[in-house]
């Protein structure tokens, strides 16, 4: 205990962290998830140098000494040391899962009355941000390269741009417009994939001021890399203002499922279906109709075209 409080006094932040990005205070869950990988890691390392210190010291205590012939004794069935190299992985694993299964529990929790409310859309290759309480919202543009820059460097200062207020419940639906993309803020420590016609949650309270960089986490296509955005983590009052300063732009409203591609696809509406246009109904024939026109290579068609 002394010796490892001696080792722990002389680390620094980052070590002490397991090296995890941004601080333990970030949100309500940091501190439990980097609790949880440094623990796991010291239980490893544990382990490890008990296997690496048996293994050595069966290396030089059983090597073949000079003037040894044939084969040394061959021990096996002992059943104690079976039963012991069985149980303790099982331990392990078990361990491991409970712990996290726990912490995940608990992160997934759903807040009965969060504070705020926000949509996010992935697309490719960028973000829709909702206030949904406020009734506005932000359309992104992915991260564009500097035309001037000779190695193309990403202009930060586009980079579409979530504000959440500190420390308050906050409830983030998480929507597709196209393929799977992930809602990763890097600092939170957690990720959650968007899956068309799925709705994701993330539950979380964010405790630091602070402007927080995020990504899509899973492979989207062509420009995936360039799907970055930023969190702001300011005062309700600088959030409220913000808010406010996006609907008095005209950003009234939300930017919801009518924005999606494939809406024309079989199964799920129409945009034109909500702007007064009459389609002729959706009947098995129009249905397989235009199924059959993808599939022969085409492009997909509406059936009102
Ligand atoms: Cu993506």
């Amino acid at each position: 205990m002394v010796t490892m409080g001696l080792l722990l006094a002389g680390c620094s932040q980052e070590q002490l962290q397991g090296f995890l990005p941004g601080s333990p205070d970030t949100t309500n869950n940091t501190s439990m998830v980097t609790g949880l990988w440094v623990t796991s890691w010291i239980v490893l390392l544990a382990v490890g140098v008990i296997t690496w210190g048996l293994t050595i010291w069966a290396v030089v205590v059983f090597r073949r000494r000079r003037g040894q012939t044939g084969l040394p004794v061959q021990l096996r069935y002992n059943m104690p040391i079976e039963i012991f190299y069985t149980i303790v992985p099982l331990i392990l694993v078990l361990g491991f899962f409970a712990f996290t299964a726990q912490d995940q529990a608990d992160i997934e929790q759903p807040y009965a009355q969060p504070d705020q409310t926000i949509s996010v859309y992935g697309k490719q290759w960028a973000w829709d941000f909702n206030y949904v309480d406020q009734n506005t919202y932000t359309a992104g543009v992915q991260a564009q390269a500097n035309p001037t820059d000779p190695n193309g460097q990403l202009v930060e200062s586009q980079i579409p741009t979530l504000y959440l207020p500190v420390g308050k419940k906050i409830t983030i639906e998480l929507h597709s417009r196209d393929v799977i993309h992930s809602f990763w803020v890097i600092d939170f420590l957690y990720k959650k994939d968007m899956i068309p016609g799925k709705t994701n949650y993330m539950y979380v309270t964010p405790e630091r001021i602070g402007t927080f960089s995020g990504k899509c986490a899973e492979l989207c296509g062509e420009y995936h890399s360039n799907m970055l955005f930023n969190v702001k983590v300011v005062s309700q009052a600088d959030f409220d203002a913000y808010t406010a300063s996006l609907k008095a732009a005209g950003n009234v409203g939300q930017l919801g499922d009518d924005y999606n591609r494939n809406t024309n696809l079989p199964g799920t509406t129409s945009p034109l279906n909500e702007g007064g246009v009459a389609l002729p109904a959706q009947t098995p024939a129009t249905i397989a109709d235009t199924v059959g026109t993808s599939a022969s290579g085409l492009a997909i068609t509406s059936s009102s075209n």
